[in-house]
């Protein structure tokens, strides 16, 4: 059974997140093109080469959507906004139906009763920029800070919230280390300096953002607990290795100014010059941390070249990501992340869900796995909001089905079954069992 909203604080929030490309349908609105769609066209890169082109049509279904999360009583919608949608180019031209959309689509949440929490940087990069060099360049920061400021210029006087970057590890690590998203890199250089130079864009969107008299400003980090895959030494340090490059690098930059220092052994030699220099910058004081958490791994050594390490797999229940179900996980980052890095600061789980094999039957899809899980994981946050950690709200990912990525259209995610043909919506059970738990 999903925990009641009468059994949380009564200040404490409830939400669903989305993310621009994984929904909206780039192809419409005058959007520009993006790395994610040179990627997507790239045989090999994404399941059937599928693209966000059309995703689930939120661009023009948005009323809709926000009338599915008003019917489940959420009290916030987590979204983001497309770079290349506010300016085809990343800089320079400002697309004017872009920016009208985004504030049609936050004045729609208003009307609704939702808090609009905005995410300026949800993974699709202008093509224009990745021709420049991406995040490798450190230019970067201030095209991204140009951005945010033309964006919250429209809008930023009625979100609720503000984040610069979602996961910043997947914008880096994921992305130019291990190649699975775009750009696809392999290239440890290129990775020490995205590693940098996002947290670098972090901080000057956020100062961009002050400048403008925002408030309620924080930052979203994924996190993976990491777990020994024996009882070895060698074990042991690889899994604290994970960790660090994982979930102690930006944290530690963005709360303590300053690197773990076991990750920059290895980083440290294919860092960008003067690094240093930025960290007050990417320290810039944030009002909330927002956690995002899926599951556990299990890492063993490997040998080979820095970090030498890989994943076991673990005896767990699995989502349909292959991802182990491991509650226990998000108690323990939202502590941790108290304890060591944030202190009173109010944290969010700003994402956490499963993905499914959803299907459709009668009309009533019955994701009874899905419902478990996020029963498990609301139970993991009250317990440790009753050891006193400042948790104020959790958002589920996600409210619709969409594209996930490299893995295309087949991992659904959503409270809400969507047809990637017709686009209709059809709530599932787990949307009516959240409704029901979060009715005031
Ligand atoms: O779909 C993604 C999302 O874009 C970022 N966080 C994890 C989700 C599930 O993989």
């Amino acid at each position: 059974m999903i925990p009641d909203r009468s059994s949380f604080p009564a200040d404490f929030l409830f939400g669903a997140a989305t993310s621009s490309y994984q929904i909206e349908g780039h192809a419409h609105g005058g959007a520009g093109r993006t790395h994610w769609d040179d990627f997507a066209a790239t045989p090999g890169n994404v399941v059937n080469a599928e693209h966000g082109a059309l995703a689930c049509g939120h661009y023009h279904r948005w009323p809709q959507d926000l009338d599915l999360l008003a019917g489940a009583n959420f009290d916030v919608y987590r979204f983001s906004c497309s770079w290349a949608r506010v300016m085809p180019e990343g800089r320079g031209a400002v697309n004017g139906e872009g920016l009208d959309f985004y504030e049609r689509l936050v004045d729609g949440m208003l009307e609704r009763g939702l808090k609009p929490a905005a995410t300026l940087y949800h993974w699709e990069l202008p093509s224009p920029l990745a021709d420049l060099g991406g995040w490798r360049n450190r230019d970067i920061a201030n095209w991204f800070a140009d951005y945010t400021e033309i964006l919250m210029r429209r809008i930023g006087d009625r979100v609720w919230s503000a984040a610069p970057i979602n996961e910043p590890w997947c914008v880096a690590w994921l992305s130019h280390f291990l190649g699975h998203h775009a750009p696809g890199l392999r290239d440890i250089r290129a990775t020490a300096r995205a590693m940098h130079h996002v947290g670098l864009a972090h901080g000057r969107s956020i100062q961009a953002m002050r400048g403008l008299g925002m408030k309620n400003l924080g930052a979203v980090c994924n996190f993976e607990y990491a777990q020994p895959a024996d009882d070895s030494a060698e074990a042991a340090a690889a899994a604290r290795l994970y960790d660090g490059y994982y979930n102690r690098w930006f944290l530690s930059a963005m709360f303590r100014k300053e690197y773990p220092a076991d990750v920059l052994e290895g980083l440290g030699p294919h860092m960008p010059e003067g690094w240093q220099d930025d960290m007050d910058t990417i320290a810039s004081p944030v009002d909330w941390a927002g956690l995002n958490y899926y599951t556990r791994k299990l890492i063993g050594p490997t040998g080979g070249a820095w970090p030498a390490h890989g994943e076991v797999t673990g005896p767990l229940p699995k989502t349909e990501m292959g991802w182990e179900i491991y509650p226990e996980g998000l108690a323990y980052f939202l502590r941790r992340t108290a304890q060591d890095y944030t202190g009173d600061l109010p944290l969010y789980v700003t994402e956490n869900g499963m993905a499914a094999p959803d299907q459709i039957a009668d009309g009533v899809v019955q994701d009874d796995d899905r419902i478990a899980f996020l029963a498990r994981h609301l139970e993991a946050v009250q317990s440790v909001i009753a050891e006193g950690v400042p948790v104020k709200g959790y958002f589920t990912w996600s409210l619709l089905d969409n594209y996930e990525w490299a893995l295309g259209y087949d991992k659904r995610f959503g409270l809400i079954h969507v047809d990637f043909e017709s686009l209709q919506r059809t709530p599932k059970a787990s949307y009516h069992a959240l409704g029901r738990a979060l009715a005031r």
